[in-house]
């Protein structure tokens, strides 16, 4: 018997959030939406970006670098981050107006220091599983449902990446926000058309 749709809520963690160190704009404005959602959905998962400080990710372990700028990682083009989302810390909790109890699975993300993973599915080297992929299948969940920060990064890799995977995907745009860095926002709306995701 095939499984129901899960609802993947991406990253909605204090340092995507106003304050945080990598704010997105609007980002806490989702939260409400979101809690109301899960009660669509027996299948809830969460995913936490989740570095160490050391991560290759971070424009304070470069030199001469600055947030924002674009390097070569040997995986491919990388942008590099102010430090977020560090293991252990306040930035790297769920927001605390996120309703967490309903989740039942949790998965961790960027946490090898070498590589970035914007998506919950594959590391950045798009190699890399982080196991959801598994997890979704054993369940014989075959349709996911995406929200969350930030629709032009982690939510768009997410979603091109279970389109890949074979799933069938929804993102749902008015539980999303963007970080939209040089026209990213735009162009991941087309990729995400392109690549027959759903946009709600
Ligand atoms: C994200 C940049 C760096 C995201 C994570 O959650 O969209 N963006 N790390
Ligand atoms: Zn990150």
């Amino acid at each position: 018997m095939p499984g129901s749709p899960a609802l993947i809520i991406i990253d909605v963690q204090n340092d995507f959030c106003e304050g945080g160190a990598l704010a997105v704009p609007g980002g806490s404005e989702i939260i409400a939406q979101i809690n109301a959602l899960q009660a669509d959905f027996d299948a809830v998962v969460l995913s936490q970006d989740w570095h160490p400080q050391s991560h290759t990710s971070f424009a304070s372990n470069h030199v001469d670098s600055v947030p924002y700028d674009l390097v070569e990682m040997s995986y491919g083009a990388q942008v590099l981050w102010p430090d977020h989302c560090v293991q252990g810390s306040m930035g790297a909790e769920f927001h605390v107006d996120l309703a967490t109890n309903r989740a039942q699975m949790i998965v961790r993300k960027g946490f090898r220091t070498e590589i970035d993973s914007y998506s919950a599915f594959f590391e950045n080297d798009q190699t890399t599983p982080t196991g959801l992929d598994g997890y979704l299948k054993t369940r014989s969940i075959s349709e996911v449902v995406l929200v969350g920060l930030a629709l032009d990064f982690c939510v768009q890799f997410t979603a091109l990446d279970a389109r890949k995977l074979g799933y069938e995907v929804t993102v749902i745009q008015s539980a999303c926000r963007a970080i939209d860095l040089n026209g990213s926002l735009a162009e991941a709306l087309v990729a995400m058309k392109r690549a027959g995701v759903t946009l709600a």
